[in-house]
C-alpha cells in the first residue's frame, strides 16, 4: 500500500518572481521580496513554493530561457538571497520547489556558444542540429510552437539547430550520454542547497524524435526519466512534478506509478484544454462547458485512486485567471473564487494555488498589443495578422487566454502600484488593484483568503480529504460540480454551483444524510435532503460520520 509522504497533506503556491514582489523599485519582482512575503505565505499554510525560473537568463521567455542553472539572474538576486530564501522558508515549514527546465536551455548558455562555434565542441552534440535542405533552407518545415520555423541557421557550423520554442531556447539534445550527466549532476547541486524538489518544465518533451516529428510521450522519455531518478532523485525526502501537455490517463502512471521510479506527479492539462477551441486553438474564444471539464478532472480521480498522484490546479503564469475563465469575476467574483477552490481543493490530490488566486484575483484586460510583454502572444498576433485576421479580433482571444493577462503583479494593498513596487511595473497593474488586494480581502466577511486558508488546513487535518475515494455525482450536470469522498466510514460531500443563477439540485438519495459542515461560501450546512437549492456560485463541503 502507499507510504504517507509530506506532499500528500501539502497545498503548493506558485510564484512567478517578477510579478510577486519587488524590493528595491526597478519594477520587477525579486527575491529578498519574496524573503518579505514568507508570512503570507506561512498565514496561507502552504507547504512548499513553487518558485517560476529565477537562474541566470538573458528573459526573452522570462526565465524560462536559462543561461546558467548555477546561477541566479541579478533582476532577481544573488545566489545567497537564494540560499537565504531556501532557509528562511524551511524555518516557516515551507519548501521551496525549484523549476528545472531541461528541454532547452538559452541560446546564450556557454554550452550553447560553445556548440554553436565548432562542430568539434563537445557540447555542439549537447543539441539537435541538421545539415540545410538541397537549397539551402532548413532541413524540413517543422513549426515552432511561439511561431516561425522549429530550425535557426548557424553560419559557423553550417547547420540548422531545432527549438520547439523561441530560436533563443534551443532544444537539449538528451540522447547525449554527457548532456544527461551536466543536467544530473546540477540538479543534485539544487538538492544538496536544501531544495525541496523540482516542477519540470515541459519534461514530456525530452524523450523527442525529431526525424520521425514525435514531440511529446517520445520514445525514450521514459528512460530518461528512470535513469533522472536512479542518478538524482531516488531517497530524497522531495517532491518531482513533471508537465506534461500530452499526458492522457492512458498514460499517466507511466510518469507517476508506484512501480516506475519516475515522477510524483504530473500537470496534465486535459481539463484545460476543454476550454480551448479544439481546431483554432487557445487564441479563439469558446464558451466554457463544465461537463467536458468534469469528465476529464474524474477520469484522473479514478486514475490516481490506487496509484500514481494527481496534481490539482486551475491556472498558473500560461493561463488565465481561473475566477475570470471558469467563473465570473465581477458580480460574483468573491463566491466564484471561493467556489472554484472548494471544488478543486477537496479532490485527491495536491492542490496548487497560482500568485494572486488566494484573493480572487482577476485577468487584467488589455486593449493594445503593446501592453502586452509575452512572446508567444506578441508572434502569434503577427502570425494572425498576417493571415487577414482583424487585430480587434486577435486581442479579444488574447485576453481570454493569453499568458500575460494574469501576469500582472501580485495586488498587495490599495497603495501606489498595490504595493507590489515603488517603480513602473514591467507590465501594467490591473486597474482593479486599489479594490482587490491582500489588505482589502482580509478585511472583508467574505475573505477569499480565509477561504483559501481554510481549505489548507482541512487537507491537512482530515484523512478523508487527503485519502479518500471520489464519487462523482452529477457526471452530465451542465452547471453543478459534486462529488463525494470516502474512508472508511467518513464521507465528505462537496458541491459547487458553477452559474450565477440559483440552482435546484437532485442529489441521489443514497448521498442524503446529515453532518457537520467542514466549510461554506453562504450559510452553514448540516443536512443534504432532496431538492438541494444553491445560490449562485455556491459551494459547501458536508462531512458525514
Ligand atoms: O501555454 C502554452 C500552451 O499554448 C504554451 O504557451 C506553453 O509553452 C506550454 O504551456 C509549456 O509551458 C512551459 O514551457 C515554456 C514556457 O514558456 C512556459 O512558461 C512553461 O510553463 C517553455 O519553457
Ligand atoms: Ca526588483
Amino acid at each position: 500500500e502507499r507510504t504517507e509522504r509530506w506532499w500528500h497533506r501539502a497545498t503548493g503556491y506558485q510564484i512567478y518572481p517578477r510579478s510577486f514582489a519587488d524590493s528595491n523599485g526597478d519594477g520587477v519582482g525579486d527575491i529578498p521580496g519574496i524573503i518579505s512575503r514568507l508570512g503570507h505565505l506561512a498565514d496561507l499554510g502552504v507547504g512548499f513554493v513553487w518558485l517560476s525560473p529565477v537562474y541566470a537568463s538573458p528573459m526573452v521567455d522570462n526565465g524560462y530561457d536559462i543561461a546558467d542553472y548555477r546561477d541566479i539572474a541579478p533582476e532577481f538576486g544573488t545566489l545567497a538571497d537564494m540560499d537565504r530564501l531556501i532557509a528562511e522558508a524551511r524555518e516557516r515549514g515551507i519548501g521551496i520547489v525549484m523549476d528545472l527546465v531541461v528541454n532547452h536551455s538559452s541560446s546564450l548558455h556557454a554550452w550553447f556558444q560553445a556548440a554553436r562555434r565548432s562542430r568539434e565542441a563537445p557540447e555542439h552534440d549537447y543539441y539537435i542540429w541538421r545539415d540545410p535542405a538541397p537549397d539551402g533552407g532548413p532541413p524540413d518545415d517543422q513549426r515552432a510552437a511561439f511561431g516561425g520555423p522549429a530550425w535557426t541557421f548557424v553560419e559557423e557550423v553550417g547547420r540548422y539547430y531545432f527549438h520547439y520554442f523561441s530560436p533563443a531556447q534551443p532544444d537539449l539534445n538528451w540522447q547525449t550520454r554527457a548532456l544527461r550527466e551536466e543536467v544530473y549532476d546540477m540538479m543534485r547541486w539544487w538538492l544538496d542547497r536544501g531544495i525541496a524538489g523540482f516542477r519540470m518544465d515541459v519534461i514530456s518533451l525530452i524523450g523527442k524524435d525529431v526525424d520521425a516529428r514525435v514531440y511529446e510521450e517520445g520514445p525514450d522519455l521514459h528512460r530518461f526519466l528512470q535513469e533522472m531518478h536512479r542518478e538524482v532523485l531516488a531517497g530524497r525526502d522531495i517532491v518531482t512534478i513533471g508537465e506534461s501537455w500530452s499526458v492522457s490517463p492512458d498514460t499517466g502512471l507511466l510518469y507517476c506509478g508506484r512501480d516506475r521510479k519516475e515522477l510524483d506527479m504530473v500537470f496534465e492539462f486535459s481539463h484545460i484544454r476543454e476550454g480551448w477551441h479544439p481546431e483554432r486553438g487557445k487564441f479563439a474564444p469558446k464558451p466554457f462547458e463544465l461537463a467536458g471539464f468534469k469528465r476529464a478532472l474524474f477520469a484522473w480521480q479514478d486514475l490516481t485512486r490506487h496509484d500514481g498522484w494527481h496534481a490539482l490546479f486551475l491556472s498558473n503564469h500560461d493561463l488565465p485567471r481561473q475566477v475570470s475563465f471558469y467563473a465570473d469575476d465581477q458580480e460574483h467574483r468573491r463566491a466564484a473564487a471561493r467556489m472554484l477552490a472548494t471544488v478543486l481543493h477537496l479532490l485527491k490530490g495536491t492542490p496548487f494555488i497560482y500568485q494572486g488566486e488566494e484573493i480572487g484575483m482577476t485577468n487584467a484586460r488589455f486593449d493594445r498589443i503593446d501592453q502586452y510583454r509575452d512572446l508567444e502572444t506578441l508572434n502569434h498576433f503577427e502570425e494572425q495578422i498576417a493571415l487577414g485576421v482583424p487585430p480587434e479580433e486577435f486581442i479579444l482571444g488574447a485576453n481570454r487566454n493569453s499568458r500575460d493577462n494574469s501576469r500582472t503583479p501580485m495586488q498587495w494593498s490599495s497603495g501606489a502600484n498595490a504595493g507590489f513596487s515603488s517603480g513602473t511595473p514591467w507590465i501594467e497593474m490591473n486597474p482593479n488593484a486599489e479594490r482587490i488586494n491582500v489588505e482589502q480581502d482580509m478585511l472583508h466577511p467574505e475573505s477569499v483568503f480565509a477561504h483559501y486558508r481554510h481549505l489548507v488546513r482541512l487537507r491537512r487535518d482530515h484523512d478523508v480529504i487527503s485519502f479518500g475515494e471520489t464519487e462523482p455525482l452529477l457526471m452530465d450536470d451542465p452547471a453543478i460540480m459534486a462529488f463525494q469522498r470516502r474512508l472508511g466510514g467518513t464521507r465528505v460531500l462537496v458541491a459547487g454551483n458553477f452559474t450565477g443563477e440559483e440552482q435546484h439540485v437532485n442529489l441521489p438519495d443514497t448521498v442524503h444524510g446529515e453532518g457537520s459542515c467542514l466549510i461554506a461560501s453562504h450559510s452553514a450546512r448540516e443536512r443534504i435532503g432532496p431538492d438541494l437549492r444553491l445560490a449562485p456560485f455556491e459551494s459547501f463541503a458536508l462531512l458525514i460520520e
